[in-house]
């Protein structure tokens, strides 16, 4: 076995030359490969490999964070918790992930589809197109990908196999419990936000409330092992097409909180409705786009709360909530009621996700591009301020927002409101 070493574009044709996996697409000819690294992620490297007769891409974990250098270690063993969830979200929910073709442990390498034309979401949200399909290939996904990966649908035996399996990525799971939790609610040596920003910072640091918030979510996210999640379902994991919708970089994966993936991602259309006030050319030219954002989050709920329900009512042959206490019984409406108890719980659950990846996209370490390419410091700083005054509602009053409606009526209301 070669020790591991990161590949170059250089060293690449040589290093994969003798991969049968990858010749059978590429071809022998190492020669006519053409080798881009196309990286753009805070952690590793990613090559798209292209040749006369195919394409690839080739991610390879770095042992550091790419982001910020040797000084921070991070194991190369997160590119198989990457691939053990790639293939577990194949299984789960077929056709939305890229297929892997090739998977190298040692090498920390993960050979995979080369996604084309697909482009990564947020770059969509930023540019004001929109993807009519999103909502519902994400709510299918995140209903089939965390139905399936939990003890609703597996035996005692294989859920903690599971989660026993996927503990080992606690390295991963330490970085964002650090990093969305706690960081942004207090001067962390990594945190940075806008100038401007300063006197909303300081009052978000001394909220009480809100730092309990953060912390119940802290507890829900470390403790609530209800499921295998994406773990880092932000808009930078999608990648779209008109038609089609690939959900990428699993490389968080652990056993979690059902809320955490649909909180993250429906924080992530949050922030890129906040963010489109710093990207129209003229009053009111984003409004389609803003529309869409708050129909998708509304759209990716029910599209979830329905599927989750369907596969309640069909495929809940697991631990939990087993059918002898209640179909098996006569008593389907006992089933229904439980339902509504686990979806409630997910709901609010993700609404305190929802909050506290607001703000860590604005005061800790890893910023968004929706708000990083506001152009106009003026326009960013009233859009970042009007992103952090909706993550408290969520967080602080996860318990009484019930439905996305209410959640679309208040980013309308803080959307109006004169924060400059
Ligand atoms: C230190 S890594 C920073 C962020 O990048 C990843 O995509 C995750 O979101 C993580 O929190
Ligand atoms: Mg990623």
């Amino acid at each position: 076995m070669t020790a591991y070493e990161p590949f170059t574009e250089q060293t690449l044709r040589q290093r994969l030359a003798g991969v049968p996996a990858v010749t059978d697409r590429l071809g022998r000819d190492t020669a006519a490969w053409a080798v881009r690294e196309v990286g753009d992620g805070n952690l590793n490297l990613v090559f798209a490999v292209t040749s006369p007769q195919g394409a690839l891409i080739v991610k390879q974990a770095l042992p550091w964070l790419r982001v910020v250098g040797t000084g921070w270690p991070l194991p190369l063993n997160r590119s198989f918790f990457e691939y053990s969830a790639l293939t577990r979200h194949a299984a789960r929910d077929p056709g939305r992930v890229p297929q892997v073709f090739h998977f190298d442990e040692a090498q920390a390498l993960v050979v995979m589809r080369y996604l084309s034309p697909h482009v990564i979401l947020r770059k969509s949200v930023v540019a004001g197109v929109q993807h009519p399909q999103l909502a519902r290939d994400m709510g299918l996904f995140l209903a089939r990908s965390l139905f399936r990966g939990s003890p609703l649908a597996l035996t005692g035996q294989q859920a903690r196999a599971e989660m026993a399996l996927f503990a080992g990525n606690w390295e991963l799971a330490d970085i964002t419990e650090n990093l969305v939790f706690s960081d942004p609610y207090v001067e962390a040596k990594l945190n940075r936000h806008t100038p401007g920003l300063e006197q909303w910072v300081d009052r978000l640091r001394a909220d009480r409330d809100m730092k309990v918030a953060a912390q119940a979510m802290k507890q829900a996210f470390t403790t609530k092992a209800e499921t295998l999640l994406h773990g880092d379902l932000h808009s930078g994991s999608i990648m779209v097409t008109a038609q089609d919708t690939q959900v990428i970089d699993p490389e968080f994966a652990i056993y979690g909180p059902m809320g955490f993936d649909v909180g993250m991602l429906l924080a992530n259309f949050l922030l890129g409705y906040f963010a489109q006030s710093g990207h129209e050319s003229g009053p009111g030219a984003r409004d389609g786009m803003r529309g869409w954002l708050l129909g998708t989050v509304t759209e990716t709920w029910e599209v979830f709360a329905a599927e989750f329900a369907h596969l309640w009512r069909t495929e809940r042959t697991g631990l939990l909530h087993e059918r002898r206490l209640f179909e098996e019984r006569g008593d389907t409406l006992g089933a229904e009621q439980a339902l509504a108890w686990v979806l409630r719980g997910v709901w609010t659950d993700a609404m305190g996700f929802a909050g506290v990846e607001m703000h860590r996209r604005i005061l800790g370490l890893a910023h968004v591009e929706d708000l990083e390419a506001v152009a106009d410091p003026a326009r960013r700083v009233v859009a970042e301020r009007r992103a952090l005054a909706c993550g408290r509602q969520l967080a602080v009053l996860r318990e009484t927002l019930q439905t996305p409606a209410q959640v679309c009526d208040l980013a309308r209301r803080i959307e109006m409101e004169n924060l400059a």
